[in-house]
């Protein structure tokens, strides 16, 4: 390995764990994961979590990653075999969290552009039936919060306004110079990757600095949205959490900030993070989309749900 790739990698490595930190949790909850997986165990969590819903949750926080985006076609981070992690080859880069650290991203943009291209929400990927549960959480004046991991904008596609929304690694909604911070027409910016255009350099005089959309890497600081909102979690009624591996912080902490008596639930291919560990936790295993299924029809929601879904195909003109 070269020397410079050696030194960038050893900082941002130290960064990460000072900030953005990526932290391997041991797995001394996945075995209370697979003793309460059975099928009949699986729908009484669905039920229970349904009336409690129903009848005390008005105000739920809800907190997501990428696999909430799985079904919709994009890959997540960690899944062995489908994940960005165990599928970087074309990306040419010289170890997978490169492609999001702003350090390596000033040598070589390439990586993050050809993600970029593929990932701009509205041109590939639409929002799939969790997404629309969120909406539907919102339309029934249940939902206090959406903190999103994602930088696929399908929250914001699915109609989840802004003032309820976090998207805490950034967004493509906005973009900015690297060296100068200048903020930068995101509309442009979206035409020059999704064209190849890139690397898209400052307009300002005299700054030669590359621009790049509003996405957190890791080295740079979390939108401060995230810290201001912050100060609701301790009013959350039900936590859910949805598709992550809560293996990046600060994110991941908010799952053990809600209150000792605040349910949580977590709805999740494996067990993760904390979850287990309080009597009040409920898992509920499997895939998402099949989850929320179930949660939808014990809620009594289905027809809702099936006219959100709709109604978002009719706008989007995206009818199959
Ligand atoms: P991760 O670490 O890859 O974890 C994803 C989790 O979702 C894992 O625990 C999987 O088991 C689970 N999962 C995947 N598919 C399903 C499914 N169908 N049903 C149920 N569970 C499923 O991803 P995290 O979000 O935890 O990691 C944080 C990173 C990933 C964030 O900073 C994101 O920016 C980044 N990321 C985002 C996207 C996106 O925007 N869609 C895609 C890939 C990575």
């Amino acid at each position: 390995m070269q020397p410079c790739l050696l030194t960038l990698r050893l900082v941002s490595r130290f960064i990460r764990c000072s900030r953005w930190c990526a932290v391997r949790r041991d797995d001394q909850y996945s075995r209370r994961w697979s003793s309460s997986g059975s099928d009949k165990q699986l729908s009484q969590g669905i039920e229970s979590v349904a009336s409690y819903i129903k009848q005390q949750a008005s105000n739920i926080l809800v907190m997501v990653g990428a696999g909430m985006s799985t079904p919709s076609g994009i890959p997540d981070f960690r899944s062995p075999g489908t994940g960005l992690y165990d599928n970087l080859q074309k990306y040419d880069l010289p170890y997978p969290e490169a492609i999001f650290d702003i350090h390596y991203f000033m040598m070589d943009p390439r990586p993050f552009f050809t993600l970029a291209q593929d990932l701009y929400p509205g041109v590939n990927y639409k929002p799939n039936i969790a997404h629309h549960f969120l909406r539907l959480l919102h339309e029934e004046g249940k939902l206090q919060m959406v903190y999103t991991q994602n930088i696929d904008g399908l929250e914001r596609l699915a109609g989840i306004p802004e003032e309820k929304l976090v998207e805490a690694h950034g967004s493509f909604a906005t973009a900015s110079c690297t060296l100068c911070g200048r903020r930068h027409d995101a509309g442009r910016v979206k035409k020059a990757v999704v064209e190849g255009d890139v690397p898209v350099m400052c307009e300002a005089a005299k700054c030669k600095g590359k621009v790049k959309p509003d996405i957190v890497f890791f080295g740079e600081n979390l939108p401060s949205v995230f810290w201001d909102y912050h100060l609701q979690v301790p009013f959350t009624d039900l936590l859910l959490v949805m598709g992550t591996s809560l293996e990046v912080y600060p994110f991941a902490k908010i799952a053990d900030e809600v209150g000792r008596k605040t349910p949580r639930v977590l709805i999740n291919l494996s067990a993760v993070g904390s979850f287990g560990s309080r009597d009040n936790d409920t898992v509920l295993g499997g895939d998402l989309v099949q989850t929320v299924e179930e949660l939808t029809k014990a809620l009594g929601w289905e027809e809702k749900l099936r006219a959100l879904e709709k109604n978002y195909s009719l706008q989007s003109g995206n009818e199959e």
